[in-house]
């Protein structure tokens, strides 16, 4: 059958199983645009700004597990790209992102619009492909969607002249993929499994540190016995958050700079550090040298590349990390840590970490707190980057995986509202909210349109401080409170959403804090609040950088504490 490379690309698609994607159109991506009427079981949704196409495919991707989508002309559509597309690189989130070229007689040339966009993305993707002819549209399609979601997922970017996309080639899509040169491991090797298992069975202080692979690759279960069995106390990653349920006995939430004491001393004092589908990222080890300094190191994960990367391991296990549980688990013996577990239960109780202090003010916990509240834990949570990131990973407790989607690699500011567009597109059903920072909010502030035009029911609730938060902390503690360029105003939020046709309103105290929620719940569309925090509110614990995990920080003020765990 004869198809243009637009027809092939859609066809691709379908069969691919998309049904929604991002965008902005231009001059090099218009013949596709014009062909996308044929397909109807494609959703396009116009964004206003291709960052936002980036992160609402990658917030879509995360909150169904699904290869978010996202196209973009040539030159400055494609430019504005590469920040969300990084930021999945960092966070192993499927992607696909299409973009225009120019024609192909034009390549080279510096012709209007023309960027080298491949060499641009090359270390920021899991792969790319500059297409040459339409006839290789349909195996690049189909090996750009399994490479996003096989193995380690991550971006693939896609980059098609436009004079591709009028080509006519005949095609028959291919059934079947198979690649010799990309096979990712699966099952681990079994005499690393039972070495590992050999380990646990004799440790005495265990200690599971789980990561956002255990979401990736669905090993709820599998986690579960592993730390059922051997009565193994659970911490996570921020991007780990909600793969092991914040509410189960044997959990001790986020470990690293802003993690739990508790948990942080954990590493500090476990034998045995079971890591699963995590990368030891340096917010969570801070200073690798005396990270887990009494521990042996199982590390599981699916990417080789990250063993032995940032700290030393003693038992390797590459594979897919729901296989490997399964047969870890069948190794593993019934036994109890009891000191073990009571002892940080003992540090969770000296050590609160999650309390709240005192005040007539609105104090950005409260407001995370009254949001868990009033969801019932039930909502999916999406954060822009800096305090409030941080308040709302420590102060909701996510029962559900994926439930927590936020910018952890990169630490992207402005992820967060194209990405609850993307979540709350991809679950139509669940109930989403943006916790967002004021400066985080207004780097992609212009997606509120996005919202109205597509009826998205996103409910945003701005921690609006007048600063860009995290960073004044920094100048507050490391640089004597020269706080240069950390002030920040905004606009009055309230009636930018009301100009974009969003309903909204302000919370200036803290009895204004629950109705504020509870109306937001109650609308059917999307509520913007405007909660104006205390200012100068600090997040603790915190781990200083370039210290280790042993010198943490915690809350200067505990016996004011009023809201406890
Ligand atoms: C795109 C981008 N630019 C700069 C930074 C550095 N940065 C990290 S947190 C932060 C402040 C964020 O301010 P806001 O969104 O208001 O959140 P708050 O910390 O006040 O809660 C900045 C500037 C970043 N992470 N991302
Ligand atoms: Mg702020």
């Amino acid at each position: 059958m004869k198809m243009t490379g637009a027809q092939i690309i859609c066809e691709a698609m379908i069969q691919e199983g998309v049904e929604v994607a991002f965008g902005i159109l231009g001059g090099s991506v218009l013949p596709f645009y014009d062909t996308l009427p044929q397909y109807p079981q494609l959703r396009h949704v116009l964004v206003r700004h291709e960052q936002g196409a980036a992160h609402a495919a990658d917030g879509y991707a995360r909150a169904t597990g699904k290869v978010g989508v996202c196209f973009a002309t040539s030159g400055p559509g494609a430019t504005n790209l590469v920040t969300g597309i990084a930021n999945a690189h960092l966070d192993s989130v499927p992607m696909v992102a299409i973009t225009g070229q120019v024609s192909r007689p034009f390549i080279g040339k510096d012709a209007f619009q023309e960027v080298d966009i491949t060499g641009i993305t090359l270390p920021i993707t899991k792969h790319n492909y500059l297409v040459t002819d339409a006839a290789s549209l349909p195996k690049i399609v189909r090996e750009a969607f399994h490479i996003a979601r096989t193995g380690r997922p991550g971006p693939v970017h896609i980059d098609v002249p436009k004079d591709v996309f009028t080509e006519e080639a005949e095609v028959n899509l291919p059934a079947k993929l198979s690649m010799m040169s990309y096979k990712p491991t699966l099952q681990g090797h079994p005499a690393q499994i039972k070495k590992a298992s050999r380990l646990i069975n004799e440790a005495r202080r265990p200690l599971i540190l789980a990561g956002r692979g255990v979401n990736i690759s669905g090993a709820y279960d599998g986690l579960k016995k592993l730390a059922e069995t051997a009565q193994i106390p659970v911490v996570t990653t921020l991007l780990g958050i909600g793969c092991f349920p914040e509410s189960h006995i044997l959990s001790f939430g986020m470990v690293g700079m802003h993690g739990m004491a508790y948990a942080n001393m954990a590493l500090n004092t476990t034998d045995l550090l079971i890591a699963i589908g995590m990368r030891f990222d340096d917010r969570v080890t801070s200073m690798v040298s005396s990270f887990a300094p009494k521990a042996k190191i199982i590390h599981i994960d699916i990417d080789p590349a990250e063993i032995g990367k940032n700290v030393r391991v003693d038992v390797p296990i590459v594979g897919d990390v729901k296989a490997v549980l399964k047969e870890l688990n069948k190794q593993l013996e019934s036994v109890q840590h009891v000191d073990w577990v009571n002892q940080l239960d003992n540090w969770r109780k000296e050590h609160p970490s999650t309390d709240i202090r005192d005040s007539d003010g609105v104090l950005p916990q409260y407001v995370v707190r009254k949001i868990y509240d009033i969801t019932k834990g039930q909502a999916t949570i999406v954060t822009g980057v800096g305090q409030h990131q941080m308040w709302a990973a420590q102060h909701y407790w996510y029962d559900k995986p994926n439930t927590l989607i936020s910018s952890g690699g990169l630490g992207t500011m402005g992820f967060g509202l194209p990405a609850a567009i993307g979540a709350k597109i991809g679950c139509p059903e669940d109930t989403v909210w943006c916790i967002d920072g004021d400066g985080s909010f207004q780097m992609t502030i212009q997606e509120l349109a996005t919202i109205t035009q597509e009826r998205t029911a996103v409910k945003i609730a701005i921690l609006n401080n007048g600063y860009l938060g995290m960073v004044r902390q920094w100048q507050e503690m490391f640089y004597e409170k020269r706080y240069v360029a950390t002030p920040l105003s905004g606009p009055d939020f309230v009636k930018i959403a009301e100009a974009y046709g969003i309903p909204a309103v302000r919370a200036e105290r803290r009895e204004d804090v629950i109705p504020a929620v509870e109306q937001a719940m109650a609308e059917e569309g999307p509520y913007l609040i405007d909660f104006r925090v205390e200012p100068e509110e600090n997040v603790y614990p915190m781990v200083p950088p370039g210290a280790s995990l042993s010198e943490q920080l915690e809350a200067p003020v505990k016996e004011e504490a009023i809201w406890q765990q």
